[in-house]
């Protein structure tokens, strides 16, 4: 295939101006054009302890002013998740996920798409009444909520949980395991009527280094067996253990050429912690990649 970096004569206009409605009106992002416009999802951890930002927006009014920044930013989603997912994290109850995401997804709700970042039924039940229109489900396990609720679903890939997925993680062949089980979910999904599925090979979830970036480099064979996918590469440990012991608030470059490359694999969306640098580098390779490539009629 080439790629020429030529802008086509009319490039689509972005942010479109009207976005498609889901059953219940809600304002939903357009998932047929990912491979156009590939989708910035911006996270707001309202946790005490997760790997990057832990405890900065545990209080619900700092959550909903960080999410009200990240929508200014241009984020197309926003992910709210009330469970570190961090290698070694002890889980939280339902109960008290829910009242940490549900205020904030309710003083979201109308402003931007909303996704709940968690592993529990109940949670995902009550964020989708908060006004969530996407499951993030780091344990695959959550479609049946998706599609009673008529909602999108993200099926992550993870070996084991996060309390002991990092002790030591084992694959024959990574790429075709990870590929092998997102196809199955994501049919499982479909078949039980979830229309919007999504699927993440879940970098850093039970993965070495090595799984890591043998995942990284086949994302293109990712997003040939069909379903779009998303990745989240942000500020991940996997960029220091290339580059040098940095802290993940200063993982910004590493986080944006990991995105990049992402975005040019033909990923559909990136799940970032950095929203305006993304969202930048995002609309660029749109501009230089996608678009080029869509009008060419390539895959
Ligand atoms: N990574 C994290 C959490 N949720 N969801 C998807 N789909 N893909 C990911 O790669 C992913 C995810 C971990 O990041 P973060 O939420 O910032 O940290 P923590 O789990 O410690 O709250």
């Amino acid at each position: 295939m080439k790629i020429t970096g030529v802008c086509p004569k009319n490039p689509p206009v972005w942010p479109p101006k009207s976005y498609p409605q889901d059953r219940q009106g809600r304002a939903i992002a357009p998932i047929h054009l990912v491979a156009v416009f590939p989708l910035v999802m911006g996270v707001v951890n309202v946790t005490p302890d997760s790997f990057s930002d832990g405890g900065q927006f545990l209080d619900p009014g700092a959550a909903i002013r960080h999410g009200l920044a990240l929508i200014e930013q241009g984020a197309d989603i926003v992910d709210v998740g009330g469970e570190s997912t961090r290698p070694g994290a002890e889980p939280v109850s339902a109960a008290t996920e829910r009242a940490r995401v549900v205020p904030v997804l309710e003083a979201l709700a109308g402003r931007v798409r909303l996704s709940i970042d968690t592993t529990k039924a109940e949670v995902a039940e009550a964020a989708i009444e908060a006004g969530a229109t996407l499951v993030n489900d780091v344990s695959a396990t959550l479609w049946p909520v998706a599609a009673a609720g008529g909602v999108g679903w993200v099926a992550m890939h993870m070996q084991g949980t996060p309390r002991t997925m990092q002790h030591s993680p084992r694959y024959s062949d990574v790429v075709s395991e990870v590929r092998q089980f997102l196809t199955a979910r994501a049919g499982q999904a479909r078949e039980a009527g979830v229309a919007e599925v999504w699927v993440d090979p879940g970098i850093g979830f039970g993965k070495t280094l090595e799984h890591n970036l043998a995942l990284l480099c086949s994302l293109r064979t990712l997003v040939s067996d069909g379903c779009p996918v998303v990745v989240g590469t942000s500020r991940k440990s996997f960029i220091s253990a290339l580059l040098g012991a940095a802290p993940p608030d200063d993982r910004l470059e590493g986080s944006l050429a990991s995105a990049v490359w992402a975005l040019t694999q033909g990923v559909g969306m990136v799940r970032v912690h950095d929203v305006a640098a993304t969202v930048q580098a995002a609309r660029l390779v749109a501009q230089d990649v996608a678009v080029p490539r869509a009008l060419a009629g390539a895959s």
